[in-house]
């Protein structure tokens, strides 16, 4: 059996509600697990949340709940959010777990036996918004530290360190020797930036349990907690191995939890989807864990951009925030799948503007897409009783093109680019509406044969759309599929070849898919 594709979302810090910029990465992730899926790929998907460190514990406190009931109230909120946003995932990891702490204790024992740890008392500053040190050369030019660190706080402390000076070459050599590591090219070239101009500092992997007691205990050590982000990444492959996966469960034979009876394969991870403020932690650390380990490194790391909303980062305290759920609820989900995917390639930063989303909402889906469709089996009903004509490849050579396109595309995770590309159908079938006036032909019972092409390239235009579509836009290319006479969902991209809809067939009833709004 071939290796499962297993791709990963970053795991979202549970001290509040998720935010625009959680649910693009979700999204961007559920879009090319279900492209995968559609290829006939076996995929697991995973995603869910951090919810050790101190940030986690002072939102706790301030909400007056131990951290874990702050943590199990609001993981409920964000697993429904998982729902609404239509996800796919296989699986839902909490870092609060048995199955996730246990092996994080593996882990660390593991390491620690292996003598990769060492202890020392570090005087410096700390970010607890970053959960992370900071040195005198994380200062601006003027002296102060960003304020993305939040407060900074002089501390000194003893804790245990994982010796990371020695692992700096072979990382270079493995990033300039595998460019598909990370991606995109200008994110890779910023990691290899940074380990070329600086020497790696060891990285702090506990807490002192007088400071912080929000995490999980260091098996060797009962006056600490690890350092969540040692915690969280190893997420990517606690889950694997609750899962049997067998090249995890070889590396972790101390792993006091009992193995499933089936074994899977799911380690190395395909990809893991980030956005671009976490690339060093998993372009630098994670690879460095894993090969102290003695596991494999991920294929790929894809580091997304940032959302803005009108041109400013979003916060919480201006106020200046887009609420997912509320747009959901307003405009539908697939709306608002789709303008992320459409809007934001994956890499660079973006911008949400209220004005922006109404826009491509109309000119895109109701007038593009929608419009097609409705008006194209509105004809086939009216003219034909829903009959669908014999076949006719008037516009197969081009639809074609954009199925191969796409398929490209897909295959190098260009979301962005395969709408482009199927909007190149959209928008020549809309085109093809106007040239041909089947309304026109309808007219004069002398184009009877002329009306059966049109209408056939129509519809069948539509059903290729749907197949397309459908990681992008499930929902609705569901409904399509529904209005076509067609059962299921277009699950399977094999079905985007010309020539599906059979003459004969009776169409379902036409209903406007993205209803035109007052906007
Ligand atoms: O970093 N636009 O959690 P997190 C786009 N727990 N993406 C954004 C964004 C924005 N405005 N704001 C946040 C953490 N993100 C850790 C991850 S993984 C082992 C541990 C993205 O809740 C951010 O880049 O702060 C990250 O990928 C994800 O949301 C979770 O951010």
């Amino acid at each position: 059996m071939t290796k499962p594709f297993y791709i990963t979302t970053a795991i979202d810090y549970v001290n509040g509600q998720p935010h625009l910029g959680h649910a693009y990465e979700k999204i961007i992730t559920d879009v090319i697990a279900r492209a995968r899926r559609s290829f006939g790929q076996e995929v697991f998907f995973l995603t869910g949340l951090d919810e050790h460190g101190q940030k986690v514990q002072q939102v706790a406190q301030a909400d007056g709940k131990t951290p874990q009931a702050y943590c199990d109230g609001l993981a409920a909120d964000w697993q429904a959010f998982a729902k609404k946003l239509e996800l796919t995932n296989n699986d839902f990891v909490r870092t609060t777990s048995t199955r996730h702490k246990e092996f994080v204790q593996a882990i660390l024992t593991k390491l620690h036996a292996a003598g990769e740890f060492y202890q020392k008392t570090y005087e410096g500053f700390y970010s607890a918004r970053e959960e992370t040190f900071l040195t005198e050369k994380d200062r601006r030019p003027d002296g102060t530290f960003d304020p993305a660190y939040g407060e900074v706080v002089k501390l000194q402390e003893s804790n245990y360190w994982f010796k990371l000076k020695a692992q700096q070459q072979w990382l270079i050599d493995y990033l300039e020797a595998n460019p598909s590591f990370v991606q995109p090219d200008y994110r890779r070239n910023e990691v290899l930036g940074f380990l070329k101009n600086n020497e790696l500092e060891d990285l702090c992997i506990s807490r002192p349990l007088a400071r912080l007691n929000w995490g999980i205990p260091l098996p060797f050590d009962k006056d600490y907690v690890t350092y969540v982000w040692f915690d969280a990444l190893v997420n990517y492959i606690s889950i694997p191995a609750a899962h049997g996966d067998k090249t995890v469960l070889a590396a972790t034979p101390n792993l006091s939890l009992p193995a499933p009876a089936d074994q899977v394969d799911l380690w190395p991870a395909d990809i893991h989807v980030i956005g671009k403020d976490i690339l060093k932690f998993h372009a630098v650390y994670w690879p460095i864990m894993l090969k102290a380990m003695g596991l494999p490194l991920p294929k790929q790391i894809l580091a997304h951009g940032w959302w803005q909303k009108d041109g400013e980062r979003m916060s919480k305290t201006t106020g200046n925030v887009i609420d997912p759920v509320a747009v959901i609820n307003e405009w539908g989900v697939d709306a608002f799948r789709f303008y992320v995917v459409r809007e934001l390639a994956i890499g660079p930063d973006g911008n949400w503007t209220d004005a922006g989303f109404k826009a491509r909402y109309q000119a895109e889906l109701a007038n593009g897409l929608g419009n097609l469709v409705n008006r194209s089996l509105s004809m086939l009903k009216r003219y034909r009783n829903g009959v669908v004509p014999a076949r006719h490849d008037e516009l197969a050579p081009e639809a074609a093109k954009v199925v191969a396109d796409t398929q490209a595309l897909l295959e190098q995770s260009d979301l962005q680019g395969s709408l482009q590309a199927i909007w190149q159908l959209v928008n020549r079938a809309n085109q093809y509406v106007d040239q041909t006036k089947p309304f026109s032909l309808a007219k004069d019972p002398a184009q009877a044969k002329r009306l059966d092409e049109v209408l056939y390239n129509l519809a069948e235009s539509c059903r290729v759309l749907a197949v397309l579509l459908w990681p992008f836009i499930p929902g609705t290319t569901t409904k399509i599929f529904g209005q076509l006479g067609l059962p299921g969902s277009p699950e399977k991209f094999a079905a985007a070849n010309w020539g599906g809809l059979q003459p004969g067939h009776v169409i379902g009833e036409p209903a406007p898919l993205f209803p035109r709004k007052d906007v």
